[in-house]
Formats: C-alpha cells, sequence, structure tokens
C-alpha cells in the first residue's frame, strides 16, 4: 500500500493532524526524527485509520503516492530548514512540501523560491485550532503554488473544520507566504480580541464592581449576542473557574504576567514595515510586554492617581451594557486594522487573496472563529474593493449606535484610573479616520522648518519649501 499523504514531526500538532487525515479514510505515512514517537503514536491510535510508520527519511518518501504530499509539523525555524533539506533531495518535480508550522512568511516566501528551482511545490500552510483543532478540524489557510492545491485542496477540505452553513474553512489563500501571512494576521487579530476582552473584565470588575463569577455570567450572556465567539465562551469558562486549592477564582491566583510566542509581534513588526497603522493589536502585544515588566511594575505601584470606586447596583448594570457597546466597536476597529495589513500585503507582494474568503474560513476551526466574521464576509461579498472595514454601511451604522456608550466607558476609564489601551487605540484611530483635519499638517509645517523636508498645499499642485531662517517666503520645490 501506498499513503496519499505523509506527517513528518510528530508532537502534539503533527500527530493529531496525521489522525485527522486517518479518520478521514487516508492512509497516512507518519515519520518523527526520534523514532519512538512514531511508533507511539501507532501503538496508540493504529486502530483510528490507516497508518504507515517510517523509521527513516527514505522510507517515508517511498511509501508516498505520486505526487508525493509530505507535511512538516515541527518546531518553526530552523528545524523546518534542516527537515527540507533532508527530505527535498530524496523528492522528484511535481512533488510537494507542505509547512504546517507556524513559519515566518518571508522564511516561506524564499523555501519557496528556491525549491521551485527543483519543480518541488512548497506551500506554507497556516493552521489554526491548537491541538484540539488538529484533531478534529483546524482552520487551514494554505498558500504557495494554486496547482498544488487541486491535489491537495480536497484533502484539506475533508480534515477542515466546517462552518456553520457547512462550508470547509480552508481556501486557497494565495501565492509563496500568503497563507502564513494571512494565520500571522489571525494570531494577530486574536492578541486584539484577547486584550479587549481582558480590558471589559477589567472595567466591569472595578469600575462595575463586579465578581469573577458575576462576570463570567455576563460573558455568557453577550455570547448569545452579536459577540458570539469562541474567545466569548471560553473567557466566561475561566472566569467561573475555581482555584481547588484555596477557593479562591482561578483568575486571582494566576500571575498576571501574560506571555507571547511571537506571531502577535511579527504582526505589528511587518505592519510597521508596510506602513499600516495596526494600533489596536500593537497596543495587545505591549500590554503582554509591560504585563511582564514586573521590576518596572512594582517601582511604579506608589504613583498617584485615582482609585477605582464600583458604582451603585444600578449604574452598574448600565456600565455593563456600555462596556459590551465599546467592545463590540473596538473589535471592528481591530478587525478593520487586521484586513488593511492583509490588503497592504496584497499590493505589496502581488498576492491575490479574497478577503472575503479569508473572513470566512476563520469561522470555523480557529481561536477567534465568531458569528461575526460572517459579516465580514458580507460585507466583502457586498463590495469586493471595499476600502476598509468601517466603509461598510452596517459596520458603520453599528459603530455610530455604539459610540456614545464606547466614549463613556472610556471617560468612566480614565476617571478612575482603569488603563484601556485597546479601547483608547480603537477610538483614536475612528476619531482619526473620521477627523476632517489632522495635526499632520502641523508635523508637516515642522519637518519642513527644521529640516527642509517640504510640504503639498491644499490649493496647488506640487511641493513647496518655506524660507524659515530667510524672509520666509515660499519657494517651489
Ligand atoms: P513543536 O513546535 O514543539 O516541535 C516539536 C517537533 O519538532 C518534534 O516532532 C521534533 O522532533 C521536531 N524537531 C525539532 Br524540535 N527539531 C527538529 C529537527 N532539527 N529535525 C527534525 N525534527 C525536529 O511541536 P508542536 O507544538 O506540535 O508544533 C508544530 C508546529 O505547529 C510548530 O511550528 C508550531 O508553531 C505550529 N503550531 C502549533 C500550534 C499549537 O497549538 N501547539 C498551533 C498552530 C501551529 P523530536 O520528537 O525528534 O524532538
Amino acid at each position: 500500500t501506498t499513503a496519499q499523504i505523509g506527517v513528518t514531526g510528530l508532537a502534539v500538532m503533527g500527530r493529531n493532524l496525521a489522525r485527522n487525515f486517518a479518520r478521514n479514510g487516508y492512509t497516512v505515512a507518519v515519520h518523527n526524527r526520534t523514532s519512538a514517537r512514531t511508533h507511539a503514536l501507532v501503538a496508540e491510535f493504529g486502530d483510528e485509520g490507516e497508518f504507515i510508520a517510517a523509521e527513516t527519511a527514505k522510507d517515508f518518501v517511498a511509501a508516498l503516492e505520486r505526487p508525493r504530499r509530505l507535511v512538516v509539523m515541527v518546531k518553526a525555524g530552523e528545524p523546518t530548514d534542516a527537515v527540507i533539506q533532508e527530505f527535498a533531495p530524496l523528492l522528484e518535480p511535481g512533488d510537494m512540501i507542505i509547512d504546517g508550522g507556524n513559519a515566518h512568511f518571508a522564511d516561506t516566501r524564499r523555501r519557496e523560491r528556491e525549491l521551485r528551482e527543483q519543480g518541488i511545490h512548497f506551500v506554507g500552510m497556516g493552521v489554526s485550532g491548537g491541538e484540539e483543532g488538529a484533531l478534529l478540524g483546524p482552520s487551514i489557510m494554505p498558500g504557495g503554488p494554486k496547482e498544488s492545491y487541486d491535489s491537495l485542496g480536497p484533502m484539506l477540505e475533508k480534515i477542515s473544520a466546517k462552518a456553520a452553513d457547512g462550508a470547509p474553512c480552508v481556501t486557497h489563500v494565495g501565492p509563496d507566504g500568503a497563507g502564513h501571512f494571512v494565520k500571522m494576521v489571525h494570531n494577530g487579530i486574536e492578541y486584539a480580541d484577547m486584550q479587549l476582552i481582558g480590558e471589559a473584565y477589567q472595567l466591569l470588575r472595578e469600575v462595575a464592581g463586579y465578581s469573577p463569577a458575576r462576570i463570567a455570567e455576563i460573558f455568557r450572556t453577550w455570547n448569545t449576542g452579536r459577540l458570539d465567539s469562541y474567545l466569548i465562551e471560553i473567557t466566561a469558562e475561566v472566569l467561573a473557574h475555581v482555584d481547588a486549592a484555596t477557593g479562591k477564582p482561578f483568575v486571582d491566583v494566576v500571575v498576571d504576567q501574560a506571555e507571547q510566542k511571537g506571531t502577535g509581534r511579527w504582526t505589528v513588526q511587518i505592519a510597521l514595515d508596510l506602513g499600516v497603522p495596526v494600533s489596536g493589536i500593537a497596543e495587545a502585544v505591549f500590554a503582554r510586554s509591560l504585563s511582564g515588566h514586573a521590576d518596572l511594575r512594582a517601582a511604579s505601584r506608589g504613583l498617584a492617581g485615582p482609585k477605582a470606586s464600583p458604582l451603585s447596583e444600578s449604574e452598574a448594570a448600565a456600565f455593563a451594557d456600555r462596556v459590551e457597546q465599546a467592545l463590540y466597536a473596538s473589535k471592528i476597529v481591530s478587525y478593520t486594522q487586521g484586513f488593511h495589513e492583509i490588503d497592504a500585503a496584497r499590493t505589496e507582494y502581488d498576492w491575490d487573496i479574497d478577503l472575503g474568503a479569508v473572513s470566512a474560513i476563520w469561522r470555523g476551526g480557529c481561536i477567534i472563529r465568531a458569528a461575526f466574521l460572517d459579516r465580514i464576509r458580507a460585507a466583502y461579498d457586498a463590495r469586493a474593493d471595499l476600502p476598509s472595514l468601517l466603509a461598510d454601511d452596517a459596520f458603520a451604522r453599528e459603530i455610530a449606535s455604539a459610540q456614545d456608550d464606547w466614549r463613556e466607558v472610556l471617560v468612566a476609564a480614565t476617571r478612575q484610573g482603569v488603563p484601556t489601551p485597546g479601547f483608547s487605540a480603537a477610538l483614536a484611530y475612528y476619531d482619526a479616520l473620521r477627523a476632517e483635519r489632522l495635526p499632520a499638517a502641523l508635523t508637516q509645517g515642522q519637518r519642513d522648518f527644521f529640516g527642509a523636508h517640504t510640504y503639498r498645499r491644499v490649493d496647488q499642485e506640487g511641493s513647496f519649501h518655506t524660507l524659515w531662517g530667510g524672509d520666509r517666503s515660499e519657494v517651489s520645490a
């Protein structure tokens, strides 16, 4: 027998992905650098489907039908290059190497270019949904040559998550690094979503004066409305959880220093390079790093500021409704920024990415899955060249009706000294985009003053410079 697909790298993700293929009726060749993992997989889960255990790279390649489909699920970075170097010489033109790790899209572009010379199709494939998603159906974001999707796509459609309407959560995102790019922005948006939820929690705790258990109830209610999403759902679970050892709310016994693996940071770094303002995602990354500066926080604890004083019961209930409005409006802004970044990459790298299709494949399987993504898809379906999600009538109307509450929440947060970098950045972005005039005109004047950088005028074509050190007359530059 030959295998239709092979998976090398059998830690949690690779093992579960291999099982997912096997459970869907494919014969799966399995391989791992340390072969104990390979044997453990077959011993434990061999009855779930057809596996071919391969000890060596050669056996692994020999077990695959042609064109070969070889999924690499190893630690991103150097291990991925090491695996490619090991397997590429054993492959033939038309074979596919599919990297399902969290690779940086620039690495994917390089690998695709190098392997293309050998006739090997390299598919950089974003996979979201963690361990459970890999087994039960992830959201899959494959890039690479379109022709490889013709053969690979149907298999991925089978193992992927399905959205509520039954559509598989996978699409050919675009050439070379497009899949990993979109996965990266997915994670950046995930950071922003989590930060906004965190701010909503803190406001409900400190300004409304609610207990974690009560806040869990509020999140459960929100989860039946327009905020319906996996992250809101698990937030309620985490907040309702009680620590067995102390009987305290679980959230009160966890050290408040958030960690990160890097995809959020990449999203911001690349946005800076592309010149795309992703302020909400950036604040989410910075909020995690700030939380980790324990010494700095300890040294700053005595600084002056108001102490939050909880509202009365009736005021608190009204405030909670306002927080929902603020959270929803800020979420629209985060997604607006994330999709802007994908749109900018589409232009920069000449990728033919369908933004509506991207929102559609995030509806199931992945961490940011949410009813909300149907709305984004509808926005792009209505207008494929939508310049920004805020230009969509439905979103614009929703923000219009949320904005008073959004502002009131930020007034309360500011008065009471509760930090809301995500909500605040989102509102500043919204107000800056709406503004008739921005102080950027003054910035240009300053730049021209100290560096003769020139400026453009509102009433004439061309560039100009004022002779600031002389008679202050204007010259054409
Ligand atoms: P890890 O990221 O922990 O990687 C462990 C695997 O890499 C093992 O199979 C290990 O083999 C192999 N490996 C290493 Br390390 N160096 C190697 C080398 N030089 N040559 C060959 N194999 C090597 O596994 P994971 O958590 O399952 O994640 C796999 C990929 O999926 C990563 O890129 C990750 O970022 C991505 N991802 C993870 C999640 C998640 O929720 N965990 C979600 C989405 C994507 P060994 O057994 O011989 O040490």
